[in-house]
């Protein structure tokens, strides 16, 4: 590194312990030993004094955040894919470089949305319930049938990294493959996957018996599954979510689940983290629907590798590079 001081660099949660001790090495790295999310008024401390902020989805940073950033703080580099808690465009108008995470936690989340779709097909989160609760009274010819998934339709909106990994996942476990994204994807990868493009989101939606939302959150996005979009569904199918919570009209979501109009969902983000409408909890007692605490990149290896793309960015700009993970006006 240039000889100059070790720049102070605030994170606001708690982080691997590895990826502390690291960070620790490299930088004035002030961490959050108690790991409880910060307040607001702790993050404006924080933007105050820090050069770097790394931040997590748990922090809403603003534009009157940014506004009130002192003018060291240069990059918030955030640990996550996702940035729609952080006001970018604010930042990049204030000189302020924004960075996250992508490609480490790919695989991981593609493999919690196989598993959501298999726990809602086969009631796997309802069954599991089941010996521990002690309800258990013998195998019937009857009981606990859930759907077949083999043979069936998933349809993929938002056709990016994680979409893709599903779209392979989900090959294997025999459903063939549609999906809607802004753009149609390489004819390569369409071949491979023998995937089915729709343009018309609401065409594809009325025809699938699984859907499965991989698309970010963004102004375009919010509410893109809207309660006229959820209508056009199959009353069977069933939709599972773990992209942002946002995406979806939940309350329609629920009220077509109570109504029968829909089969089910399997949901690991929420529209108001970490707060849940009480008519999913209600739906999933009923056995309607899986419920995950936001955990779809909750593995030891991917937050490791979180953590180090995201020193790998704030070492970058130290050293006077372009952090390479930057958001781009262009990703908003
Ligand atoms: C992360 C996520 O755990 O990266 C994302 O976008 O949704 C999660 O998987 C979280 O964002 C960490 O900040």
């Amino acid at each position: 590194m240039p000889n100059r001081k070790k720049p102070l660099v605030v994170v606001t949660r708690r982080l691997p312990d590895v990826v502390e001790t690291r960070m620790r090495e490299l930088f004035d790295a002030r961490l959050n030993i108690e790991d409880a999310p910060m307040s607001r008024e702790a993050l404006a401390a924080a933007m105050a004094d820090a050069e770097v902020l790394i931040p997590t989805v748990t922090d809403a940073i603003d534009a009157e955040l940014i506004a009130q950033a002192g003018a060291q703080l240069k990059l918030i580099a955030n640990f996550g894919n996702g940035f729609d808690h952080i006001d970018v465009a604010a930042a990049l108008a204030r000189g302020i470089t924004v960075t996250n995470t992508p490609g480490v936690l790919t695989e991981d989340t593609a493999d919690m949305t196989m598993a959501l779709i298999l726990a809602v097909a086969r009631r796997i989160a309802e069954g599991a319930r089941i010996v521990p609760d002690d309800a258990w009274s013998g195998w019937s010819p009857t009981w606990m049938l859930g759907h077949r998934i083999t043979g069936k339709r998933l349809g993929i909106v938002g056709m990016g990294r994680i979409g893709t990994a599903l779209a392979r996942r989900a090959r294997a476990f025999g459903l063939s493959i549609h999906y809607h994204n802004r753009r149609r994807v390489d004819s390569a990868i369409e071949e491979q996957l023998e995937a089915t493009y729709w343009d018309s989101l609401d065409q594809m939606l009325a025809r699938m018996d699984i859907i499965s939302v991989n698309c970010p959150h963004t102004p375009a996005t919010y509410h893109l599954l809207s309660a006229r979009r959820l209508k056009l569904m199959r009353p069977t199918a069933i939709i599972v979510n773990t992209a942002r919570g946002e995406i979806i009209d939940e309350t329609a979501m629920a009220r077509l689940i109570e109504q029968g109009q829909l089969g089910g969902a399997g949901l690991d983000v929420f529209e108001h983290e970490p707060a849940v409408n009480p008519r999913l909890i209600k739906l999933a007692r009923a056995g309607k629907v899986v419920l995950l605490p936001h955990m779809g990149s909750a593995t030891y290896e991917g937050r490791v590798e979180m953590g180090e793309k995201v020193i790998v960015n704030v070492r970058a700009y130290v050293d006077g590079h372009r952090p390479p993970d930057r958001v781009l006006p262009s990703m908003l």
